[in-house]
């Protein structure tokens, strides 16, 4: 009897080992509700006009917009607040929110096509254990030319503690865990779209000009577009979001690194690379350690042509350590 007793408990003990290595009791108990209001609103960015997200404090849009994180488990109410955004005129007047790579119901996924509203709205999202790691949200109206006009902006899912607290790790293996991240927004303009409304025959051939990361242009290594101050032989990691409209291929320019989230999923198996290709929408997961000598790493993205890969321009991160 005592025997039989004590293998209950074993058991019960390895079931809930196991729904909390799925998220599923820890989460039950420190979940939280994250509640996000933004405004859309205009800037003007290298002489182009943009239309972007903003926290509604503030007059000016911001290209990418306020970043938003969400723990495992935790329920993200997004709100599009409709006040007093610029917008394109009818049929492709106002704005939604969709948020890239995130499974919610149609009602939640900001598509006008599937009735998704277009004069404001909150979009509600639950991550599950296993969907850390980088999304992006962005407007869904017309979306040729409103995620060009700058209406996009990182939504990552973070591993959480069993207290509730975010781990400072990419997911739920403590392998990921980083002394430092940062969020490269990857993203490309064609000032012709900027002006160009409806359906007109523009939004058939995009021929960017301006390169991105973290909305910063940065051609080259003495004027990077985004800059890390680290220290030798800490733990990096990155998040690669492609909201770019072209082809592109990322790099440590030499080193190698570790992709372990793709698309918002752990990969099987990680993946250690010297470089990656990073096509529109994808979002790349990456970690690697500086050395133990201090120097200075200069990330780069190689933004590339739809049709033949030849380079459009690179544009470089710098990180000091
Ligand atoms: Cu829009």
């Amino acid at each position: 009897m005592n025997r039989i007793k004590s293998m209950s408990v074993i058991k019960l003990g390895t079931v809930v080992v196991l729904l909390m290595s799925l998220g599923i009791v820890a989460n039950a108990t420190q979940a939280a509700t994250i509640n996000k209001t933004v405004c859309v609103r205009g800037v003007m960015l290298f002489g182009v006009q943009f239309w972007g997200f903003n926290d509604c404090a503030m007059g000016a849009g911001l290209v990418p917009g306020p970043v938003v994180e969400v723990g495992v488990g935790d329920t993200l109410n997004l709100t599009l607040s409709g006040m007093m955004w610029p917008q394109e005129p009818a049929p492709y007047s106002g704005h939604t929110i969709h948020m890239h790579g995130a499974d919610v119901k149609t009602s939640e996924d900001g598509v006008p096509e599937t009735g998704g509203s277009i004069t404001g709205d909150t979009y509600t999202w639950t991550p599950a254990a296993g969907m850390e790691g980088s999304y992006a949200y962005h407007c869904h109206q017309h979306t040729v030319k409103h995620l060009e006009m700058g209406m996009y902006a990182s939504l990552i899912v973070r591993p959480k503690d069993a207290s509730g607290n975010f781990l400072n790790q990419i997911n739920s293996n403590s392998a990921t865990a980083f002394d430092y991240v940062q969020n490269y927004m990857l993203s490309t303009v064609d000032p012709k779209y900027h002006t160009a409304i409806g359906d007109s025959t523009v939004f058939a051939d995009y021929n960017p000009t301006i390169f991105l990361i973290d909305g910063k242009q940065g051609t080259s290594t003495s004027s990077p577009a985004i800059t890390l101050a680290a220290a030798p032989s800490k733990k990096v990691a990155l998040r690669l979001i492609g909201m770019h409209s072209v082809n592109g291929t990322f790099s440590l320019g030499g080193p190698s690194f570790t992709v372990y989230v793709r698309d918002g999923r752990t990969l099987s198996s990680p993946m250690t690379v010297s470089s990656i290709d990073i096509t529109p929408g994808t979002r790349y997961d990456i970690l690697f350690t500086l050395p133990s000598t201090s120097g200075t790493m200069y990330p780069r993205m190689v933004y590339k042509k739809l049709r033949d890969n030849a380079t459009y321009a690179t544009v470089y991160g710098k990180i000091t350590y």
